[in-house]
């Protein structure tokens, strides 16, 4: 529909030449929320002529069903490892033309190694962020539930004591299978990239303790939560806590919002760009990967958005308060990359975390 009102403009505009190819003048593109900042996307039309239509998701489970069901309908996607593992088995996405591509020599050796645990000889991704998981709070009330102290511990999540001090001011969660089984299974010193599936049944049950003091299982809506006051804690991704901080900020509103990757240590996850077999406009796709894969608007995006990126010379670009998006070298000791899982294993995450979601 959408892309059928704008041939007619374009027919329109033209009055009388052919009109362009489609390859050339516009690229679709389904990406998380949040996750670009707009007026790099206004640049890329600026430069090139090709307009962009960026759609959004904010899970794993939309992007996937979307690239099962919907052929054609995107020219690049934005998956995390998990998605892009099972998209490439299935046969959904294309092989990278890397001479197409010239800008993919700035990424970062180290954070293509870790993409390679989904995309074996980084042949179908290259990366767009990375981030990690930890926990987001309003400051305040977090030191006068917790003595004064901020939260540092998974404990605060999977002891429902401690959690349900937060229960009056609000508790969300992401809704994020992959994501909440590895932190469960970090949470009870177990191997987040475990096959054992007496593992994963101990982490489905840290993990059913949680329904009843969290308000929501969500993906971006606490984002504005935490930054209106609407919630207090949540667990969450780390540029979206970063935005939530930057937001209370602007809004002035006095609340302080915190993020800690708690000691037991955390997840680190990849965001990645791809083309999906079918694309309708394929010389658009690797023109606007490309862009997105200079330094300088690589550095924009994390100015943006909060996230890391895998462009090696970006962090350099950014003034030092935006240099801490990235965490440490002791930080990122207790970071762990988790792969996709079997298929049998990720079903049965699927299946126990739509039981823990219902409070079954
Ligand atoms: C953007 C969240 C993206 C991180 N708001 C999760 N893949």
């Amino acid at each position: 529909m959408r892309r059928f009102a704008l041939l007619v403009l374009s027919f329109i505009s033209l009055s009388g030449l052919p009109a362009p190819a489609a390859d050339e003048r516009v690229v679709d593109v389904f990406g998380w929320s949040d996750y670009v900042d707009p007026r790099v996307l206004e640049d890329f039309t600026r430069k090139t002529g090709i307009r962009v239509f960026y759609d959004t998701y904010d899970s794993d489970a939309a992007l996937l069903t979307h690239l099962m069901l919907a052929r054609g309908d995107y020219d690049v996607v934005v998956p995390s490892g998990p998605v892009l593992r099972r998209a490439i088995a299935a046969g959904l996405l294309q092989k990278l033309d890397r001479q197409r591509l010239p800008n993919a020599s700035n990424l970062s050796p180290q954070i293509m190694a870790r993409l390679a645990i989904d995309d074996p000889g980084n042949r179908y991704a290259v990366n767009y962020a990375w981030f990690t998981l930890g926990i987001a709070f309003d400051a305040d009330k977090a030191r006068a539930r917790l003595g004064g102290e901020l939260p540092d511990s998974w404990d605060v999540i999977f002891n429902p004591e401690i959690l349900k001090k937060f229960a009056d001011c609000g508790v969300e969660v992401l809704d994020d299978p992959q994501d909440l089984f590895a932190i469960a299974l970090i949470a009870l010193k177990l191997d987040p990239n475990t096959r054992d599936w007496n593992d994963l049944r101990r982490a489905a049950d840290l993990l059913s303790a949680l329904r009843r003091n969290v308000k929501k299982f969500h993906s971006s809506e606490y984002i504005n939560a935490l930054a209106n006051g609407d919630i207090c804690l949540a667990v969450g991704w780390s540029g979206d806590a970063a935005l939530a901080a930057s937001r209370a900020s602007e809004a002035d509103n006095g609340i302080n919002i915190g993020y800690a990757i708690p000691k037991e240590g955390s997840v680190i996850a990849l965001d990645n760009l791809a083309i999906p077999e079918g694309a309708p406009h394929l010389s658009a796709a690797y023109a606007f990967i490309d862009f997105l894969l200079r330094p300088d608007v690589a550095a924009r995006n994390v100015a943006a958005t909060g996230f890391a990126s895998g462009v090696a010379g970006a962090k350099a670009l950014l003034p030092a308060t935006a240099q801490a998006i990235y965490p440490d070298a002791e930080t990122m000791k207790h970071l762990y990359s988790v792969g996709g899982r079997d298929p049998e294993l990720q079903e049965f995450i699927e299946r126990e975390w739509t039981r823990i979601k219902a409070g079954k």
